[in-house]
């Protein structure tokens, strides 16, 4: 291409979008902690395409990545107040509102990422987005998050007794601080954007976290050690405020719908790919990866977390289903 067709065409280019731009008359604003290109982000604005082409450019998505409308907690809260429209979150944060959430946030719940698919593509997954609308918030669509493992800066970690008294920070999720606790580490519940620092000077010693989230995060520059324990694979959620849902009509509230169901195939190629990438990324970085552990002691140091958490007679419903799922 000569420099003048290619500026014509980035002319051209920015013509169209500044055009549908201006078709917008409905733009929802989504909220994502993790950085532009990031699996989830490039979903939502998967499915804000999606929205736009099937509703001739009337509703629009506009995705604030990195967490520019704040941290995780803080943005639930704003998407219940109606403030923010669209937000892509982990399970986890939900854990301590919604009592269904707290099922696919127990340690070992699932057995390997196909099972975790099976159970939120089915019955138990269209009940626990149905349980987000009692809380002001309608739940579109389940994404992936992989499996989560320890990180740590002081030393590898080869069993449970090497976790013994180190302070690791978890989300913010009652589970997650028993769980720690369980595993006899000592628990920080602190939000995303801190942890970074928090490792850095010695608040805390490690986390814990997929590939994609270890290496965005540039977690794995100060903490070196991952442990593949595999304790966690908490699914992500893209919910909708309420109040922005009930200004849509029947209609565009069905488009919306779709084009986040639509985005789940996409974001779980792109999930993979950089879950891959994500691994080699650290790995060549000179991140020790400590791969083949015995999970048993994990696991089975798990049953308090459970007796603990799951209580109610849905609860315990909804995890011997998830247990019964195939
Ligand atoms: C990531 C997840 C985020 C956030 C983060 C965390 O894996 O995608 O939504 O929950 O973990 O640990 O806070």
């Amino acid at each position: 291409m000569t420099f003048t067709t290619s500026l014509t065409a980035a002319l051209l280019a920015s013509v169209a979008l500044a055009g549908s731009a201006l078709a917008c008359e409905t733009t929802l604003r989504s909220s994502d902690t993790h950085p532009d290109g990031y699996p989830t982000v490039e979903a939502v604005k998967h499915m804000g395409k999606l929205l736009e082409e099937r509703s001739a450019g009337r509703l629009c998505v506009e995705v604030f990545h990195s967490a520019q409308l704040g941290e995780e907690k803080d943005t639930i809260e704003q998407t219940r107040f109606g403030v923010i429209d669209l937000n892509r979150v982990s399970m986890g944060p939900f854990n301590n509102l919604i009592e269904e959430t707290k099922v696919v946030s127990l340690p070992y719940i699932f057995r390997s990422v196909d099972h975790m698919h099976k159970v939120m593509d089915g019955d138990i997954g269209a009940e626990i987005l149905e349980a987000f609308t009692a809380h002001d918030l309608v739940g579109l669509a389940f994404f992936d998050g992989g499996s989560r493992s320890f990180y740590n800066a002081k030393k590898p970690i080869e069993s449970m007794a090497d976790l013994a008294g180190m302070n690791m920070r978890v989300m913010q999720s009652d589970i997650f601080v028993d769980m720690m606790g369980a595993m006899g580490a000592n628990a920080t519940p602190l939000p995303y954007g801190e942890v970074y620092s928090a490792i850095q000077t010695g608040v805390i010693d490690g986390a814990e976290n997929n590939w994609p989230s270890y290496e965005s995060s540039g977690h794995f520059e100060v903490a070196g050690y991952y442990t593949m324990d595999e304790h966690l694979i908490v699914p992500e959620v893209l919910v909708m405020s309420k109040a922005a849902w009930d200004k849509l009509t029947p209609e565009d509230q069905a488009l919306v719908q779709q084009a986040a169901k639509d985005s789940v195939p996409v974001m779980r190629e792109m999930w993979a790919a950089r879950e891959k990438a994500s691994e080699e990324k650290v790995v060549a970085a000179g991140a020790t990866i400590i791969r083949d552990i015995d999970k048993t002691p994990f696991i089975e140091a798990m049953v308090p977390v459970y007796e603990k958490h799951v209580t109610t007679d849905t609860l315990k419903d909804l995890v011997a289903r998830i247990q019964a799922t195939e």
